[in-house]
């Protein structure tokens, strides 16, 4: 009998997502004898996602979910990308989808050991961990999120510096058969992660002149010029005691708001960021939300509401308590 066809892993290009194609190719050679291929996907090839994948063996993991997919496995809340596509999910010995994980690899091992007998190796436990970590910043305070030294942090801060898009994959192969310290100390690795911290200090350096107020604990920022680098921490780096920020940054495709809750400064009766910029046709989680703008002033605009909302809650609570 011929040997059959490897399968493609579409991976989301980021740290779990990487860390999911690893795991799962893995498994899938250990459990079943099934080889694979991997690729990164990213969000334009949503726009034929009907047609993603024809005439291939393949499997999606920490990416939208795919009736074709062989294997599938997502965390994202936001996966199925029409009502009919989330009709056609179920949970079954291929696919499983759970957005209260953290991260997706966590999943994919959890799934395998109840599924396929699969006992995980200590690497991948650790891997697991680390990307529930990045992927969800669970980081232990906005210094480890920015300057910590373990090997996940290294290469995650490196893909933020990667040289092409499809070097991503030579990440995934060396995570399928090493440690992250291995991961961590290859050549490649260490120059990215050399570029991307360098780019960190530019942007806490540049960070401070974009913000234009500091009240009631929220941090409002324009950081709207392409020329001022972005850190996703920055505004809580150099505010610790604020709780949340409201920043207008440039994207490819227009100017966007996004709003933060301080990770390392809750406070109870959080607002809901992510409805609250739905009423700007945007969305987001409970910490996160985010905006796109028709115009650089309607986000200023936008901006300088949502700050002003967030203030205003804040200070009718503290004056309730
Ligand atoms: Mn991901």
């Amino acid at each position: 009998m011929a040997a059959a066809e490897p399968i493609i892993i579409h991976y989301h290009r980021d740290f779990d997502g990487m860390v999911s194609a690893a795991v799962l190719a893995r498994i899938l050679e250990q459990t079943k004898g099934i080889q694979s291929t991997w690729r990164g996907v990213n969000y334009d090839q949503r726009r034929n996602w009907e047609g993603f994948g024809a005439g291939e063996r393949f499997a999606v993991v920490d990416f939208h979910f795919h009736p074709r997919a062989e294997f599938w496995f997502d965390h994202h809340p936001t996966t199925f990308l029409t009502p009919d596509l989330k009709r056609q999910y179920k949970e079954t010995d291929r696919w499983r989808w759970d957005p209260k994980s953290p991260s997706c690899p966590p999943m994919i091992i959890k799934h395998a050991r109840e599924r396929w007998s699969y006992v995980p190796e200590e690497r991948f436990l650790d891997m697991a961990n680390w990307s529930d970590v990045v992927d969800a910043a669970l980081y232990e305070s906005v210094e480890q999120a920015l300057y910590g030294d373990q090997p996940a942090l290294r290469i995650a801060r490196a893909l933020l510096a990667g040289p092409a898009p499809d070097w991503s994959d030579s990440i995934v192969a060396a995570m399928k058969v090493g440690t992250l310290e291995e991961v961590a100390s290859r050549e490649d690795v260490e120059r990215c992660w050399g570029r991307a911290s360098r780019n960190r200090d530019k942007a806490l350096h540049q960070f401070p002149p974009t913000v234009q107020s500091t009240d009631d604990g929220v941090v409002l920022y324009d950081a709207s010029s392409n020329k001022i680098r972005r850190e996703r921490f920055a505004a809580f780096y150099h505010h610790p005691d604020s709780l949340y920020a409201v920043g207008v940054i440039p994207t490819r495709s227009g100017f966007h708001v996004t709003a933060g809750r301080n990770p390392w400064n809750i406070h109870e009766d959080g607002l809901h960021l992510g409805e609250i910029l739905e009423r700007y046709e945007g969305g987001g989680h409970r910490a996160v939300g985010g905006a796109n703008a028709p115009s650089l002033q309607d986000a200023r605009r936008i901006a300088g509401e949502v700050a002003r909302l967030l203030r205003e809650s804040l200070s009718s609570g503290a004056a309730s308590a």
